[in-house]
Parts: C-alpha cells; sequence; structure tokens
C-alpha cells in the first residue's frame, strides 16, 4: 500500500488515525495462519484445534504484557473499542448504575465512548456530565473536579482525541475519580497507537483498544477490565463458548474472559493482533514518539504558514496528528483536492459532533502520521494545501 500510487500520484498515506496499515509481518503470520495452522478454538479435541486455541491464548497473554495486566483473564477480545465500551455500558452500566446515579465523560469523545454512555443514562435514569475542553483543546481539570460527587459512577474518558490529538492527563483523572469513588473506562483507540500503557501503574478500571489502529487487523480489539469488576459485570452476549452449564431452566456463566466472549471469536484477526504488537513493540515507543514527534513539530510548522488555514487542537501534549479548516472551503473539498494529488486525509466530523459544536465548525479536514510517514509527505501535503487555495480562490 504505502508504495502504491492514487490518482496518478505516489500515495501519501495521512488517515493513520482511522486505520493504519498492516506490517509484511502481520499480513504473512495470518496468511500462513489460515494456510497451515487453521482451527476452530476451545471446541475441538483434535490437535489443530488445541494448536489453534494455545496460538490464540499466547496472542491473550502477549496482550497482559502489552498493557502490563495482572492477569491474562483480564484482557477479553471484542471486534474493536467500539464493542469494548458497548459491553461495559451493558455489563456493568446495566447491572449496577441506578436512577440518580452519574457518568461522565468529555467533551472530546468519540462517538463510540458517548452513544453508549447517553443510551445507557436515557434507559436508567441516570444523568450524563461532560468535562468541558478549553480553546487550545485540553480537558478544564478544574470543572472536572466540580462535576465529581458521591453520585458519580463512572468516568470514561478517551486517552488521547481523534479530533484534536490531545494528550490527556489520564493518571490526574483516574486518580481525581477514584478519589470521588467512581471507576474509570479509558477509551486506548488513539491511546495504544502512540503511548506505552500500563492498566496497573495508570490504575484504570477498564482500557480498550482497537488492533485496525495499531497495524493489526479489523475485526479484533482489546477491553481490560480489573478482575473484580469483570468477575462482578453481566455477561454482554449469550451464546455459545460464554456458560458453564446449561439447562432450559438455568445457565451459568463461565468465568472471565471466556464469559464476554460468547461465540466463534475472530481466530486469524487474534492472531494478527500478536503479529502486529510484536512489530510495533521491535520498532519501540521511544523510536516511534521520536518520529512522530518530529513529523508533528515539522507539519504544525509548515502547515501553520498557509493563509487562513487554522489548526483546531494545540495542546501541549498532542499525538501525530492535525485537524485544520481553511477559510470557507468545505473539507470535503480539501480532503477531494488532495486525493487528486495522491494525498490520503480524512474530512468530516470524525464521529465527533459534539467536539465540532465546540470549536464552532461542522467539519474538519485531518492529516494523521504514523511512524513510516516522512518529512517529504508532508511537503507534499503543503504544496496541496497551496494548490486547494488555488483551486477555490
Ligand atoms: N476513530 C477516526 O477516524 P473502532 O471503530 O471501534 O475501531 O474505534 C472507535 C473509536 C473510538 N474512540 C476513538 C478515540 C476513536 O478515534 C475511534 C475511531 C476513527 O478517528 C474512526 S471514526
Amino acid at each position: 500500500m504505502l508504495k502504491s500510487r492514487m490518482n496518478g500520484h505516489p500515495l501519501v498515506y495521512f488517515d493513520n488515525a482511522a486505520t493504519t496499515q498492516k506490517s509484511r509481518a502481520v499480513i504473512e503470520r495470518m496468511s500462513s495462519f489460515y494456510k497451515n495452522e487453521y482451527a476452530t478454538v476451545r471446541r475441538g479435541v483434535y490437535t489443530f484445534s488445541q494448536l489453534s486455541t494455545r496460538e490464540c491464548e499466547l496472542v491473550r497473554e502477549r496482550c497482559r504484557k502489552f498493557l502490563n495486566a495482572a492477569s491474562a483473564s483480564e484482557i477479553i477480545f471484542t471486534k474493536g473499542t467500539t464493542e469494548a465500551v458497548n459491553l461495559v455500558a451493558a455489563g456493568f452500566g446495566r447491572k449496577f448504575l441506578k436512577p440518580g446515579d452519574e457518568v461522565i465523560i468529555s467533551g472530546m469523545e468519540h462517538h463510540s465512548n458517548l452513544v453508549p454512555w447517553q443510551r445507557l443514562c436515557e434507559e436508567k435514569g441516570l444523568a450524563l456530565r461532560v468535562i468541558p475542553v478549553d480553546d487550545q483543546g485540553e480537558l478544564d481539570l478544574e470543572a472536572f473536579g466540580k462535576l465529581l460527587s458521591a453520585r458519580t459512577y463512572l468516568v470514561a474518558v478517551t486517552h488521547i482525541s481523534n479530533v484534536l490529538g490531545t494528550i490527556n492527563p489520564i493518571r490526574e483523572i483516574i486518580k481525581m475519580a477514584h478519589h470521588a469513588g467512581a471507576w474509570v473506562l479509558v477509551d486506548g483507540a488513539q491511546g495504544a497507537p502512540h503511548e506505552k500503557v500500563d492498566v496497573q501503574d495508570l490504575d484504570c478500571d477498564f482500557y480498550c483498544f482497537s488492533g485496525h489502529k495499531i497495524y493489526g487487523p479489523t475485526g479484533i480489539g482489546v477491553l481490560y477490565g480489573k478482575m473484580k469488576h469483570l468477575e462482578a459485570m453481566d455477561p454482554y452476549q449469550f451464546g455459545g463458548d460464554m456458560i458453564e452449564t446449561v439447562t432450559f431452566e438455568k445457565t451459568t456463566y463461565a468465568k472471565p474472559p471466556a464469559k464476554f466472549e460468547a461465540g466463534t471469536p475472530p481466530i486469524v484477526e487474534t492472531i494478527g493482533l500478536g503479529a502486529a504488537l510484536d512489530y510495533l513493540e521491535g520498532i519501540g515507543y521511544s523510536e516511534i514518539h521520536q518520529h512522530e514527534n518530529e513529523l508533528l513539530q515539522y507539519a504544525t510548522e509548515k502547515i501553520k504558514t498557509i493563509p487562513g488555514l487554522r489548526i483546531i487542537g494545540t495542546a501541549n501534549q498532542k499525538a501525530s496528528l492535525i485537524s485544520f479548516v481553511m477559510q470557507d472551503i468545505h473539507p470535503h473539498d480539501i480532503g477531494t483536492v488532495l486525493d487528486q494529488l495522491g494525498i490520503a486525509v480524512r474530512a468530516g466530523h470524525h464521529c465527533a459532533q459534539p467536539l465540532m459544536r465546540r470549536f464552532g465548525v461542522a467539519a474538519t479536514a485531518r492529516a494523521s502520521f504514523a511512524f513510516y510517514n516522512t518529512k517529504e509527505e508532508i511537503d507534499q501535503l503543503v504544496k496541496g494545501l497551496h494548490k486547494v487555495l488555488e483551486v477555490f480562490k
């Protein structure tokens, strides 16, 4: 992909916050697994099924290590971040929250970490409170402190904003929430690809991320939850594999993680996720950090000079993405002109409509960088943006 051409130009792939391209190691591991090792998991007594089960459980252990969870049983495989948040909202929220309880989210949440909580609040008569975002795109922690109360049951907040790039002070947020007796879910969809996460050190109650944003396949993600919570929660989906015993009168459930993994899981995607984590950690977060930071600084300096361009999101701690608007040119038009020049950016509301409203825009264009991007590609983007100005002058 990275060597391909789009509309006659070498592809400049700047949509990494939506989904990353896959390393050859991931593609080859998945292909080889399909060709040589594929069988169902947890159901077969035959050797291939046992081997397949073992490989998937090794990936669970790989994920445990990746997040530094206390036990591999605290790692639940989901389809991705969206399913992970829905799982917690259903399994925990429906069981424990009562009318009058409160859920706090932030003003920069992706719809995936907003709508499930809003729905839960509607269903159960709860109040949804929102941490305000300031003009730079940082969370107002003083206001957060005031929102916290004995009624706060859960705080659900993103690690890194997919629109602003803001790296939130989640350690401090978790501390403040715990002090008030609330649980914390961290949406790590944009966090895990850029920041080393240690769930025990952070002391978060839940952390989730998507495989496809971290150089792995689609259809697989991870929900980490503290074992005491997972044990107390209700299952999310019901069916094969999540049970202990079933009679027509009553069913008892398996222990976590099986309790939350009903049905045949995404076997090969799980294997691909393991290969992606090996690949990512093989490169190392410090290398990734350094390169992505250089790209961010370089791009910010260059892009700022374009007449009429406004960057949305100027937090002190930022991951490698830039959202922007240009005069009254619609972001879709920016995206379309760039596409003709071989440059892939995202344009739209980025599944964060309340945040768009906060900044007084309907949509933005967004260029998001990964460690495989280069300064030369950023030069192409800047040239492309000058072309946009020319076209719409
Ligand atoms: N953001 C983007 O282009 P899924 O779709 O379940 O893998 O991830 C959802 C999600 C949750 N939280 C955050 C912070 C996210 O950025 C995303 C996905 C993509 O920004 C698609 S809208």
